[in-house]
């Protein structure tokens, strides 16, 4: 029998949840391995840079190779594994989802990631950047999401857009804190889709206290 996947990951990484939440969803039996890159920054080490060459996380041990970039991964296990399909198969559903996930994956998670948090002055002044850049980025969600959504965001089937879309959301609000009452697709959205079962499953409070266990 093949040896279970091993996601590297941080159990607060919204790059990390999207991955988790594919793994969870295709059902392929994985162990996560915790990579502090908050207090010990143990990403940094050159141990972790043999896994990861951008000492980042996830990255995802699988089919006896290593797999970084979590777009890259996701589309590897939907190639792979393609039940539950995580796309839709017609064109314009399918270019509406890659609106959703560039915006997400490229405009706004790189502008607020805890990695740029040092190039960027103060505290203060990394807070005030990161949460202009999210909310500038989350306007641009809602208009997008605001043709594209049903029951999630684009129509009626769960996607990598939903995968992106809700740890997107967490951080946002969570961490970021974030007000979204003015953006109503996102909160009806967010609401919705934060108590589906898959989420609450890989949800960052579930991980952490299953690695306090
Ligand atoms: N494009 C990458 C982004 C990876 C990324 O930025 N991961 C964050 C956590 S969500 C990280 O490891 N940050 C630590 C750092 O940049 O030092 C992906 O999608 O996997």
């Amino acid at each position: 029998m093949a040896s279970p996947a091993v996601l590297h990951g941080f159990f607060a990484s919204s790059c990390t949840w999207r991955v988790r939440a594919a793994l969870v969803l295709k059902s392929i039996p994985f162990e996560e391995r915790h990579v502090d890159i908050v207090q010990l920054k143990t990403h940094l080490s050159d141990q972790y840079q043999a896994v990861h060459p951008a000492q980042k996380v996830p990255a995802l041990e699988i089919d006896g190779t290593t797999l970084v970039e979590s777009m890259a991964i996701l589309q590897y296990l939907e190639d792979t594994r393609p039940r539950p399909a995580l796309a839709p198969v017609a064109p314009l559903p399918r270019a509406r989802m890659r609106e959703i996930v560039e915006t997400i994956v490229s405009g706004i998670q790189p502008l607020q990631n805890v990695g740029v948090r040092g190039l960027l002055g103060s505290d203060e002044e990394y807070s005030a950047f990161a949460r202009g850049a999210a909310r500038r980025g989350l306007q641009t969600l809602e208009a997008l999401l605001a043709r594209s959504a049903g029951q999630y965001c684009v129509g009626d089937q769960l996607s990598m857009a939903d995968l992106c879309f809700v740890p997107q959301l967490f951080n946002a609000v969570g961490r970021l804190k974030l007000d979204i009452s003015d953006l109503p697709t996102i909160s009806k959205l967010y609401a919705k889709l934060s108590k589906e079962e898959i989420f609450m499953k890989t949800h960052p409070r579930t991980v952490k206290h299953l690695s306090e266990t």
